[in-house]
């Protein structure tokens, strides 16, 4: 038995799904609307009391955390290799895995949640937002969601997050302009990890990520497009968001 517990194919979600397709392995989706809150649900805590998504029962067997939990996927589950076997290249998949979690998805979420997530929220009854922040188990998470939904990111936080981004473009521009994949010579979880997070980057980022300033970086978003895990997967989409990877679409 396996269920994931998901949102759209995008960010934390969308590395499982796509881990899953491309092994091959069928699962039971339960969809979770983020904007509804329905990570905080008493239900949802039950199994994940950090209210985060997504989260991944195999077996009764409760797994959270998505960047090891594609690890857990690749090891437990028959179907193509997702991790390189040589040393250096698992070194540098994983390498780039940290710096995807720590460093470049946290910029671009703030972003994203401060120009996509607040304003989807924000015209709520103020008196019921701030009850569902009450319900927010993580500090960090009811900081994150108190900004969104009351327009409290500072001009200093945004500004350093952009510079964090463009940074991050150059550095991986640069990565993609000496190896095809993340983690040098064949396709893996880094790959599903960064495609993620960077999927929409030509539309939220057209001055900085283009096919004039980053070939490589777009070559590389519409390779792993091509593939039939990445069709599959964004298909799942249920809102507008999972339209923006059609951007990829090879002309
Ligand atoms: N480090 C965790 C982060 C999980 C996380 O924060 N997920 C976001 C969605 S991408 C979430 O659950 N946000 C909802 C919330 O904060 O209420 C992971 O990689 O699974």
């Amino acid at each position: 038995m396996l269920t994931l517990y998901h949102w759209e194919p995008n960010a934390n979600s969308g590395k499982p799904m796509l881990a899953l397709a491309e092994k091959g392995v069928a699962y039971e989706s339960h969809y979770l609307d983020l904007l509804k809150f329905d990570q905080h649900s008493p239900e949802y805590l039950r199994l994940n009391p950090d209210g985060t998504i997504p989260c991944l029962v195999h077996d009764g067997r409760v797994l959270t955390e998505s960047t090891p939990m594609m690890e857990y996927i690749d090891e437990t589950f028959e179907g193509p290799p997702l991790r390189p076997i040589s040393a250096r290249e698992r070194w540098r998949m994983r390498w780039w895995m940290r710096y995807f979690d720590a460093y470049f998805g946290p910029s671009l979420s703030m972003i994203g949640w401060s120009v996509f997530v607040g304003p989807a929220v924000r015209q709520r009854d103020p008196q019921e937002l701030r009850a569902a922040i009450d319900r927010i188990p993580l500090e960090t998470r009811r900081i994150a969601w108190r900004k969104a939904m009351f327009n409290e990111f500072s001009a200093e936080e945004l500004d350093e997050s952009r510079r964090r981004v463009v940074f991050s473009i150059g550095v991986l521009e640069k990565h993609l302009t000496a190896h095809p994949w993340i983690a040098g010579d064949s396709y893996s979880l880094g790959d599903i990890n960064g495609f993620n997070l960077g999927y929409a980057l030509p539309l939220t980022q057209p001055e900085r990520c283009n096919d004039q300033k980053t070939p490589h970086i777009m070559e590389w978003l519409r390779s792993i497009y091509g593939r039939p895990a990445a069709r599959e997967t964004w298909k799942k989409a249920r809102t507008h968001m999972g339209e923006r990877v059609k951007l990829l679409e090879r002309g």
